[in-house]
């Protein structure tokens, strides 16, 4: 049965390659139209390929404000990422010409949440730093003054944001004896602390105590810059920031003066404010560990989130509601 004003094969731009199975199964579904160059799209491009569009599916790499929204209306009616934060995505522009979005949450929490862990494990046990001496060729043996680092055991974990990401990132630091502490909009039931071990705090207290902070907040008008200098200024000099969230939610440049200063021990880092480009200055500081956006880059993760995309599509198709459409941002 189709439905009113919803196309039974929609046209559907996908802005960059996804996996194979996926692809074919969007081709199969849809009327579908794919960047096979696994490369992003020119503004220019981008422009003509949502003029004639139902359905636009892009990713972070795509950036998709009023102009373009404007340009896209009023043939399209979803916008269906791939991923599951939207910060690339004006969605007040979108709501005004009563275009859907869509994103893919819960796919991706467990590969988001490991890899954050990895580097909460490796900025104070200095791996980025030991794996360079050994590729440099300088390892000159085992010293007991050796690449000496923090032990995490027993140390106290700052989460930012306790959404699906933070707990299982709270839930992982059980199991490596850390305690946690966390902020978030809104404090979760008591049960659920206590199956995470997490206690609320205030943001004061969550930056004076943390010996490790783990941004995993969305980022929003409300939590742009949300670390800023003064909020690092209430950090130890022996504490750590990570984040596995959005370059946006901390200030880049004040981040990089309180580690060239000593003002705060180390980052880790797999997300930036002007991506894929980094702060030159962040290249040459030995306290960080720089990753490329990778948290959810597993097999897994894309196929399950291009799963998620298709169960969105397919939804808006047969007039129901599609499970992920966001309202207020992701947790
Ligand atoms: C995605 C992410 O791979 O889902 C997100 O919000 O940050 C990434 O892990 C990317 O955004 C895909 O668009």
């Amino acid at each position: 049965m189709t439905v009113p004003d919803r196309p039974a094969r929609p046209k559907v731009i996908v802005t960059r390659e996804l996996t194979d199975g996926v692809m074919a199964r969007m081709e199969e579904l849809f009327d579908t139209r794919l960047n096979r160059e696994d490369r992003a799209l020119t503004r220019a491009e981008l422009e003509a390929a949502v003029a004639d569009a139902d359905v636009l599916v892009p990713t972070i790499t795509d950036r998709i404000d009023a102009d373009l929204i404007a340009k896209a209306a009023p043939r399209l009616k979803l916008i269906a990422n791939f991923g599951v934060g939207v910060d690339h995505i004006d969605l007040h522009a979108a709501r005004e010409r009563r275009i859907l979005v869509t994103n893919t949450p819960g796919v991706l929490t467990e590969d988001t949440a490991d890899m954050t862990m990895a580097l909460i494990l490796s900025v104070p046990r200095r791996l980025g730093e030991g794996e360079k001496l050994i590729r440099a060729g300088a390892w000159d043996g085992w010293k007991p003054s050796g690449m000496l680092g923090h032990r995490v055991n027993g140390k106290t974990l700052g989460i930012i944001g306790m959404g699906r990401i933070g707990r299982a990132v709270a839930r992982r630091a059980q199991g490596f004896g850390i305690r946690t502490i966390y902020h978030n909009r809104h404090r979760l039931p008591e049960g659920v602390e206590a199956e995470l071990g997490a206690r609320f705090v205030d943001l004061d207290a969550l930056f004076a105590q943390s010996d490790i902070i783990s941004i995993n907040c969305p980022h929003t008008p409300e939590t742009h810059h949300l670390v800023n200098a003064d909020r690092l200024a209430q950090m130890r000099s022996d504490a750590y920031l990570v984040n596995t969230s959005r370059g946006e939610v901390l200030d880049e440049d004040a981040l990089i003066k309180a580690l060239e200063s000593g003002q705060i021990a180390g980052a880790g880092l797999d997300v930036y404010v002007n991506e894929p480009h980094v702060d030159p200055r962040l290249l040459h500081l030995p306290n960080t560990v720089l990753l490329p956006h990778m948290g959810s880059a597993t097999y897994e993760g894309r196929a399950a989130m291009g799963e998620k995309v298709i169960a969105n599509i397919r939804a808006w198709v047969d007039g129901h509601r599609p499970p992920d459409q966001v309202l207020e941002g992701w947790d």
